[in-house]
């Protein structure tokens, strides 16, 4: 979320305790004097900690806990989308500390503010000067990828360097790599013009990895040794994350009766810009109902309109834009834009501009991303403008990778509805990776939206999947790893100046590893589940069905007011390395249901709010 968390949330409803309980908001003094002794006692539980945690497992809720409340079934009202299948990825990712190494791999660490915290399986290697790490390729492919750590500057500008990648027989490969995209110091402003500070003497660094594509020139065989080295001439010692593998797809080529950028004699450079070109063509081709054909190239563009029409590149390895603002601006009628890369240069993030968005403005209903690679961008694509445009209906994305990013890959915001992102990888956002936000400023409330089948890998700040308010939603088949710092695998939330949620909210056969974090924002440590209920009350439909929860860095759920929460239920959850499968915080008010959990190991409920709190497991 980029500016929720600004001057426009500090302005919202701050969560007090004074304000839950009625002092604040008019409550009939016969409720105040019932307030009293409960958050006497919530207290006293808070201090007794664990322990009278482990009794609360083992006796009914204490009278005065609400009971559950029986539900009328929510009508069910059709998504325009089908959820599709998963799509079998494409790449294969090879862990650094699961290769070989003339270098160091640090202990496992969640630690904020160390690489480890923010590197994928939180394990890294170290390569000082003339140090490697070595893999065996398990499959063949004729492109990598590697997420690396290059140090900062002394000034926070960044600097360049390489890497040689050797792969057989091929020879050796030069893979640049570089610290200006990421490291970010300090105390975020949230809402700013610059959120994260450049000046590396402010102390706190966040955002350590970047990442560096490399198409070689012919394909490696399965069983290939490739060897990435330090080379000994340089005089940074360096980490590598990981490397993937992939096979780079045929160049597509121009469909039946296009157009072609090519005719438009675009300088198609990276250097000469190509905007005005860019945005000459579209209109052409939309005046003329053809597709716009964009071979393979690098053309380097500023902000273009695209109003309709169909932008199809010849794939998201072959047609890349690239610039410091590249973008593509919709101008609300329907577009598809499919097969292309948008490689921004944003170092910074502006809460209050959506320069460095790839995408940006209101498609129209019915529109399509499909397959697009971002990279170096603040958003991929914030939906609409608060307070201008009304999000679009049946906006689908499907088949992207958005990576490195400042803050949201995706927000459906400002009343997106019926919309879908599906098979999509997002690595490196910073902030919530998919969300899908419904501010009361920003219009009505969205609704049926859907993440299905997404893969989400170590968003430095916030969470994998995050829901702000409206409804109903379907989050399916998600994959999310490595959480750093206020965050969750999956957060449902009442916040933000939100809508409250209205319909029902099923999360689904979600994979969730390493998710949670050790504190968050309002406080406390927060599970790779977690459900928020801190400005509104949430009486709504939240359920969650089979999701499979692995080694969390603090509870499976964790559940927390201090409005009320009804009508949630987790079924089938199943659960591996969980210590505490629900952490219940205290002042959470409201009830939760539990059914049919299968826990690997030792597991425990923690209620620190049984007297407002039901917490039931079946
Ligand atoms: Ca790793």
């Amino acid at each position: 979320m980029t500016w929720k968390r600004g001057a426009e949330a500090a302005s919202k409803r701050e969560p007090s305790s004074i304000r839950a309980n009625g002092s604040a908001s008019g409550v009939k003094p016969a409720r105040l004097t019932l307030m009293v002794p409960v958050r006497v006692a919530v207290v006293a539980v808070s201090v007794l900690g664990t322990l009278s945690v482990a009794v609360s497992c083992l006796v009914p809720p204490p009278a005065l806990a609400p009971p559950p409340r029986v539900r009328e079934p929510v009508p069910v009202t059709p998504y325009a989308f089908e959820v599709p299948p998963a799509l079998a990825k494409s790449t294969l990712l090879l862990e650094a500390e699961a290769g070989s190494t003339t270098g160091s791999i640090p202990e496992f660490s969640t630690q904020l503010y160390t690489a480890g915290a923010e590197a994928s399986g939180r394990r890294y290697v170290s390569l000082a000067p003339g140090q490697s790490v070595t893999w065996r390729a398990p499959r063949s492919a004729d492109s990598v990828v590697v997420r690396y750590s290059y140090p900062d500057s002394a000034d926070g500008r960044g600097k360049d360097g390489a890497l040689e990648l050797r792969v057989s027989a091929l020879p050796t490969q030069r893979l640049p790599v570089t610290s200006r995209f990421s490291w970010a110091y300090g105390k975020p402003a949230w809402g700013s013009n610059d959120v994260w500070a450049s000046e590396p003497r402010r102390g706190s660094p966040r955002h350590f990895w970047d990442e560096s594509a490399l198409k070689l020139p012919s394909a490696f065989a399965a069983g290939a040794t490739l060897t990435l080295l330090n080379p000994a001439s340089s005089e940074q010692t360096l980490s590598v994350d990981f490397i993937e593998l992939e096979t780079v797809p045929p160049e597509l080529t121009a469909p039946q009766g296009s157009l072609s950028f090519a005719d438009y004699q675009p300088a198609a450079d990276g250097v000469g810009d190509d905007t005005a070109k860019l945005e000459h063509a579209l209109a052409d081709a939309a005046q003329q109902k053809r597709v716009l054909y964009v071979p393979a190239g690098t053309y380097h563009i500023a902000s273009a309109q695209m109003n309709e029409g169909t932008l199809q590149g010849a794939g998201m390895w072959r047609t890349r834009f690239v610039g410091p603002t590249a973008q593509l601006r919709f101008g609300g009628e329907p577009v598809r834009v499919a097969d292309i890369a948008i490689f921004g240069g944003t170092t910074q993030r502006d809460d209050k501009s959506d320069v460095g968005n790839a995408f940006t403005g209101r498609p129209g209903d019915g529109s399509t991303l499909e397959r697009i690679w971002v990279e170096h961008m603040k958003c991929a694509f914030w939906v609409a403008k608060a307070g201008e445009e009304r999000g679009p209906t049946r906006l689908r994305i499907s088949g992207c990778r958005f990576r490195d990013l400042m803050a949201d890959a995706v927000n459906f915001c400002n009343g997106t509805t019926d919309s879908m992102v599906d098979n999509t990888e997002v690595r490196n956002s910073g902030d919530d990776s998919l969300a899908a936000w419904s501010p009361e400023h920003g219009g009505p409330a969205g609704g049926h939206n859907t993440f299905a089948h997404d893969f989400i890998q170590s968003p430095w700040v916030a969470s994998g999947i995050a829901l702000y308010g409206g409804g109903p939603f379907r989050v399916i088949g998600n994959t999310v790893q490595d959480t750093v710092t206020t965050g969750s695998g999956i957060y449902v939330s009442a916040n933000f100046g939100a809508h409250p949620f209205t319909g029902a909210v099923e999360v689904t056969d979600n994979v969730l590893t390493r998710c949670g974090a050790h504190e968050s924002d309002p406080g406390g440590p927060t599970g790779a589940i977690r459900v928020l209920a801190s400005d509104l009350d949430m009486d709504a439909e939240f359920l969650f069905r089979h999701d499979t929860v692995r080694e969390p860095l603090e509870s499976a759920v964790s559940l927390q007011g201090p409005r009320r929460m009804t009508g949630v239920r987790f079924e089938d959850l199943v659960l591996e390395g969980v210590p505490l499968i629900a952490d219940v915080r205290p002042g959470a008010r409201g009830d939760a249901t539990f059914g049919r959990v299968t826990v690997q190991g030792e597991a425990r409920y923690r209620n620190a709010s049984q007297f407002l709190f039901a917490l039931t497991h079946e």
